[in-house]
């Protein structure tokens, strides 16, 4: 008998052991541990047949094996108890865990503090400042009048007639002005609002602005600190053009090109068989800008610049759609 209960202990535990579920937890109860035909009952029922001299120390085995298992049993039902209280009953622990793809930073905000930290280089400061604007310093600090044709050009997201979603980050820039004495010199990055949506425009996208204002500055100024910046960017010494243009609130106002990256300028698809890409607009601060922030244009002068990031990085990586910038697909944004 002593034999057939250590065997039975044995058994039940190795069997216990393989039990991965309720139902089989229950067939484990009734086969071993149940009142009629559980086989520990069945042992225990035949103590009565042993010598009198030999009950008292297979009683006390009889005993110990049977809570030993019943201990185990309780075990384990506590265990799927908490699983199923988890909805997790029957999964499989031994699962591999599932992939999480580390996450990086958009190509857009890489170039975008690749501009920054390229500047701040060249001894600019950042600022930054709210999206939501006043029809003030979005256009009428900066020498665009209500009615002014410029106003056109903007396609502004109005949100009462007096507030909006700014359309350039240079209303940050008269911010500045406004509170601090020259000499400054300061880039703004930020994101940029403009009713538009094609294949090139999206109605948000991201601008870097600087400007600097100290006495005698001049054009070549302007050229100088363009140029540096466009040579660290691109990481070789491209050929720059700078083109007369306008703006309301710089004269004179200049696009700045590059040979294009393609091609090196003998002309292709991207940069249209013109041999240069246009890459930021510019100019020398209008006198009226510096007079509307209280700055007397005979002592101080200044240049300011504005770049599109979007663009800056289609450049730089060769990406042919801006909508892919949007589009939140992993397999073009895993490429930065
Ligand atoms: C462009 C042109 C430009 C500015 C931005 C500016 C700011 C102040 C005063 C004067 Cl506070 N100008 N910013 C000047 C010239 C051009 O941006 O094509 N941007 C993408």
């Amino acid at each position: 008998m002593e034999q057939e209960l250590l065997r039975l202990k044995q058994e039940a535990e190795e069997t216990l052991a393989q039990v991965a579920g309720s139902d089989q937890l229950e067939a484990f109860r009734v086969k071993y541990l149940g009142r009629k035909g559980g086989l520990l009952t069945g042992v225990l029922r035949q103590l009565g047949k042993v010598p009198a001299e030999e009950r008292p120390r297979l009683g006390q085995l009889a005993n110990d094996v049977k809570q030993g298992i019943e201990a185990l049993f309780e075990e384990k039902k506590d265990l799927f108890a908490a699983r199923s209280a988890t909805g997790m009953e029957g999964f499989d622990y031994s699962l591999p865990g599932r992939y999480l793809p580390f996450g990086k930073l958009h190509p857009v905000t890489q170039v975008m503090e690749e501009i920054c930290s390229i500047f701040e280089g060249l001894g600019f400061a950042v600022a930054e400042g709210p999206d939501v604007e006043t029809d003030y310093y979005n256009f009428e600090a900066l020498n665009i009048p209500k009615h002014h044709p410029a106003r056109d050009m903007h396609d502004t997201f109005y949100v009462t007639e007096s507030i909006l979603l700014r359309t350039h980050t240079s209303p940050m820039q008269a911010r500045i002005m406004e509170r601090q004495d020259p000499p400054l010199r300061y880039i703004a990055p930020g994101k940029v609002y403009r009713c538009d949506s094609d294949i090139t425009h999206t109605p948000m996208f991201h601008q870097v602005e600087g400007f600097l204002v100290d006495r005698q500055v001049s054009f070549a100024d302007l050229k100088g600190v363009l140029t540096s910046f466009t040579h660290k960017m691109f990481e070789r010494e491209l050929a720059l053009r700078f083109r007369p243009s306008f703006f309301p609130f710089t004269e004179p106002s200049a696009e700045v090109d590059i040979a294009c990256v393609i091609c090196g300028g003998g002309g292709c698809r991207v940069c249209k068989r013109t041999g240069w890409l246009e890459i930021l607009g510019s100019g020398l601060i209008d006198p009226e800008v510096l007079k509307m922030v209280g700055y007397d244009p005979d002592i101080y002068s200044g240049f300011a610049f504005g770049l599109g990031v979007e663009r800056i990085a289609m450049l730089k990586y060769g990406i042919d759609d801006i909508r892919l910038y949007y589009e939140n697909d992993l397999r073009f944004l895993s490429q930065f």
